[in-house]
Order: C-alpha cells, then structure tokens, then sequence
C-alpha cells in the first residue's frame, strides 16, 4: 500500500500532473507515511527520473519546470509535517541559493529539516547576491552559512563566498556548510568550506556537528 502510493507520488512528479500533487500528498499522509519518506522515497525518486529524461532529452525545459511545480505542489502539504529528531545545540543559518542559479527545491528541503531540528533559519532565497550574504550573516550574527548550488558554473560562487568571509575575519566565528548536485565533498575541502552533505537528512548531522564546534 505505502509502495503502491510512493511511486504513484514519483508518477505524479514524473508526468507533472500538478492537480493529483496535493491530494496524493494528503492521502499518503493519511496513511502514516512519514513526510521524511514521502520527500525522499516519492518525491526525490520522480524528480531524479525527469532528471534523467532531461539528460537523454526525452524532457525539455517545460516538462521540467511542470515537474518542479509538481513537486511544490506536494511540498506544501508535506513539508510543514516534516518532524526532525532535535539538532542537540542551538543555532543561527542563513542558507540560500548562490547567485546565477535559480534551482531551490533541494536547499528548501534543507531549510524545512533544519527548521524542524529546532534550528533558527534566515532565508535568503535563490540567485542571490554574494555580499547579501554577508551581510545577513553580519546581522543576525549567524553561527552557520549554508548555501546551495546544482550547476557548476555557480560553483565560483562559494568559492568567493569563502574569500569573502576570510577578508571580514568571519572564517571560523562562522562555518560554512555547502550541497547540492554540482558540489562534492572534495569541492568543500578545496574551497575551504566546513562541511558538505549529500542530502537534506545530512544536513541536520552535520549542522549539529559545526555547531559543537
Ligand atoms: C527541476 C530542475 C530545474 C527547474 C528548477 C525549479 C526550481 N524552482 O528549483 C527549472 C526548470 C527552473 C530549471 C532550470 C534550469 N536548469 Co535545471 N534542473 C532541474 C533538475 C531536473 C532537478 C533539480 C531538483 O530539484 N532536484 C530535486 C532536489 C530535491 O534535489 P537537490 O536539489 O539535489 O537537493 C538535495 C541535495 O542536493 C541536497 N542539497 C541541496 N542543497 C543543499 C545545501 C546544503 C547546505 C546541503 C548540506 C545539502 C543540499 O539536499 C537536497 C535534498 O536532499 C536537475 C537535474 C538534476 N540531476 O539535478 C536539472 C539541472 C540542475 N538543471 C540544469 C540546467 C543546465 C538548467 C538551466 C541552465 C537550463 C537552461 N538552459 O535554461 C536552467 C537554470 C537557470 C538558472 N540560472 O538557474 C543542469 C545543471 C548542469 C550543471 N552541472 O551546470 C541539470 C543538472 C540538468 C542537466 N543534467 O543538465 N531546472
């Protein structure tokens, strides 16, 4: 049943059938799957699969931005239930989407779980300007900066975004945590970054862990 209802929601992302999106969403709540499932084992599936599409250019831009919607549509009703283990310290993110990329469902995702470990989130959005934020973290004296991208010509992005904060003397007093597709683990270490996480569950682990720093 769970089964049946979580490829039916990957289905529904896959064929960007928008008006099933909510109450799809809504029904597989209502049988006790879990948000966390729901996101990570519908969802996500249907997105990685148009992805693809996309690759073999089976899918074009349109069908990809139905499929995005689609997946809005659904996180609306799932997103607000996700419920997160506590993060175990407290904290201050401004997390955002670097400037020239407009892709965000994947940092929104990270915003709700961190937001569901009990963590303080300054949102930036997507595409935005590097000394935005700067700034932000200057106001709200944040403890993480945490960004996203999924396309490598952004990757620059972070790499200034580390420069910048060394010239402020914020390297240390704030970490950084970066993700998204186009990031990797060795692209952290090179840039200078605190952290890197495959996916939004990571995200809390390792939030938590710069944070008892
Ligand atoms: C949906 C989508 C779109 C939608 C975006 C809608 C939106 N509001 O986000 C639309 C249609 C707008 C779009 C546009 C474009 N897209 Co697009 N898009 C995708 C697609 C199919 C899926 C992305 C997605 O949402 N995945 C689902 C989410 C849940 O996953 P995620 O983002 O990876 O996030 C998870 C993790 O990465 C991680 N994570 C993410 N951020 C962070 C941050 C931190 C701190 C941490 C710890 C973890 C973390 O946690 C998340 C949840 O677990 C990808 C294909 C792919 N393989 O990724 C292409 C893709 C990203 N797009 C691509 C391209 C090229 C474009 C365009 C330039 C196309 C064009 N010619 O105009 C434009 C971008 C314009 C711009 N300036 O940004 C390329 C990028 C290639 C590259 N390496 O540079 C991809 C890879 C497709 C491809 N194979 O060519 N796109």
């Amino acid at each position: 049943m769970s089964e049946q209802i979580l490829e039916k929601l990957a289905e529904v992302v896959v064929k960007g059938k928008i008006k099933e999106a909510k109450p799809l969403a809504e029904q597989a709540l209502g049988a006790g799957i879990t948000a966390q499932t729901i996101i990570f084992d519908g969802l996500s599936k249907g997105m990685e699969v148009v992805g693809q599409k996309y690759e073999k250019k089976e899918y074009y831009l349109p069908q990809v931005l139905l499929s995005a919607q689609t997946m809005y549509a659904a996180l609306d009703i799932v997103l607000p239930k996700l419920k997160v283990g506590e993060a175990g310290a407290s904290g201050r993110i401004v997390i955002g989407v670097v400037e020239g990329d407009v892709h965000d469902i994947g940092k929104n995702i990270v915003k709700a779980m961190l937001t569901g470990a009990g963590l303080q989130i300054f949102d930036m959005g997507r595409d935005v300007p590097l000394k935005k934020y700067i700034e932000k973290v200057e106001a709200e004296k944040a403890n993480i900066l945490a960004t996203s991208t999924l396309m490598t010509p952004t990757l620059a992005g972070m790499r200034e975004l580390e420069k910048m904060l060394a010239e402020k003397n914020l390297k240390g007093p704030v970490k950084t945590m970066i993700g998204g597709g186009a990031t990797s683990k060795e692209f952290a270490a090179q840039i200078g970054a605190d952290a890197w996480g495959y996916d939004a569950i990571e995200a809390v682990k390792i939030a938590a862990n710069l944070l008892k720093k």
